[in-house]
């Protein structure tokens, strides 16, 4: 009921971070895409394997002097995968302890997502994927968060060859989706879901155009091909984006989901990244991702500040001068300055700018070194238990929200429950 509700809002506004007036409204009107990179870990960025870079396009978006770009930014899924990520950087909600949130409560609940705040100041919105439009209950849930329109599978031609595994390759996909964009009034609101960068990374050899990497590990080996085809497919539509003239009014934000290598490939990283040790506290560096946001003007720069999926969309609003002070969201603007930089993951392990917990050890972040309990001192056992704390708090009360569908009773200007009988999606649904 609505006094469930009480704790959940004390805690949001404690959590409250003002804007950073340097960077308030700077994307105010512009059309947004929001380009989900499959499976696309930061490491990549700027890696080599034997001399060859791999992902020269995005590498160039990261360092854009257009762009703000976050290395410290971290995938924060948890069983949900692709479907935990989206939950979280539309919504700054967690997906759920276990299972997928999309699935489970995407169709029923009350959501205040980007595409229905969006609404309210003018913008239409759609999202593309070259997939099947139930995979994720994504049909169903994306009505609720105010989506216009929804393009999947039906939505792009499917010839021999165009499809592999979860949907149309990505290069594919996205000339299809190119003109689809062009065609949306606007400002408009958009996300892109690529698919090909997907485990078990064992992509058509005729689309692949590096060699793979020689660890003998079927999975490590392959992720480096069908990341570089990602990237090479990001470079054309990039292209296209700079001479379609939308570049002129619109800002790209690119992310990546989460891992494509999992920590049961060890060995193989260890040769990957040339690396003598990849432990516990390794695994948990490595769910970096890389965030991307990118507008022609806008003065770019590499933002160290630590966060999460949670953290996008206060960070998207600030950008785009949107007034958050009303909103039930557990991230925290990154662009603020005064983010607490504690980066949850859906596990109880954490990341801080000075401590990292991995499978319930306590590390320095800095050098990974372990801190061994009888050496802690007494401010830092208490420094580390509130920071448990603070963790187990932030992820109870949003699966609260979302478990008890709380939303619902949340009072804000605009905030009502989405008709879903209003969309329906359908081939041409732009
Ligand atoms: C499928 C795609 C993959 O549509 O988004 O989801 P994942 O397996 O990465 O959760
Ligand atoms: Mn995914």
């Amino acid at each position: 009921n609505a006094s469930d509700l009480t704790s959940v809002t004390q805690y949001i506004d404690q959590h409250r971070v003002p804007v950073n007036p340097q960077y308030f409204g700077k994307a105010k009107g512009k059309n947004v895409i929001i380009f989900h990179l499959e499976s696309f870990q930061q490491f990549l960025i700027d890696f080599k394997y034997e001399g060859k870079v791999i992902t020269p396009n995005i590498n160039a978006l990261f360092h854009n002097p257009n762009s703000i770009s976050f290395d410290n930014f971290f995938n924060q899924i948890g069983e949900g995968k692709t479907s935990d990520a989206e939950m979280m950087m539309e919504n700054s909600l967690f997906g759920l302890p276990a299972g997928s949130a999309m699935l489970q409560y995407g169709g029923e609940n009350t959501f205040n997502a980007a595409p229905d705040i969006l609404s309210n100041h003018n913008y239409k919105s759609a999202v593309f994927h070259g997939g099947a439009g139930s995979f994720w209950n994504r049909d169903a849930t994306y009505k609720s968060w105010g989506y216009d329109a929804f393009m999947s599978l039906h939505s792009y031609p499917n010839k021999k060859g165009y499809y592999h595994e979860y949907g149309i390759k990505d290069k594919i996909f996205l000339k299809t989706t190119a003109p689809y964009l062009e065609q949306l009034p606007q400002p408009f609101y958009s996300k892109i879901i690529t698919v090909s960068n997907h485990y078990a990374f064992d992509f058509d050899k005729e689309d692949l155009t590096i060699d793979k990497s020689d660890t003998g590990d079927k999975t490590v080996d392959g992720y480096i091909q069908t990341a570089h085809y990602l990237d090479e497919a990001v470079g054309e539509f990039m292209n296209w984006f700079h001479s379609s003239g939308l570049s002129k009014n619109t800002m790209i934000v690119f992310y990546g989901d989460h891992f494509g290598i999992s920590d049961n490939h060890k060995p193989a990283i260890r040769k990957l990244l040339d690396r003598k040790h990849f432990g516990e506290f390794d695994d948990v560096q490595f769910q970096r991702v890389p965030l991307i946001v990118y507008m022609p003007g806008l003065k770019g720069k590499i933002d160290h500040t630590y966060g999460g999926e949670i953290d996008f969309l206060p960070t998207l609003l600030d950008l785009m001068g949107i007034d958050n002070t009303k909103t039930l969201q557990f991230g925290q603007d990154l662009l603020s300055g005064k983010s607490n930089q504690v980066v949850a993951m859906r596990n109880g392990n954490f990341v801080t700018p000075k401590y990292t917990k991995a499978k319930g050890k306590y590390y320095l972040t800095k050098n990974g070194k372990h801190i061994a309990s009888e050496d802690e001192d007494a401010n830092e056992k208490e420094e580390l238990s509130n920071l448990t704390n603070a963790v187990t708090t932030q992820l109870s009360l949003s699966d609260r929200v979302i478990q008890r569908d709380l939303l619902r009773f949340y009072k804000t200007p605009n905030l009502k429950k989405v008709d879903r009988s209003k969309y329906s999606y359908t081939k041409n649904a732009t």
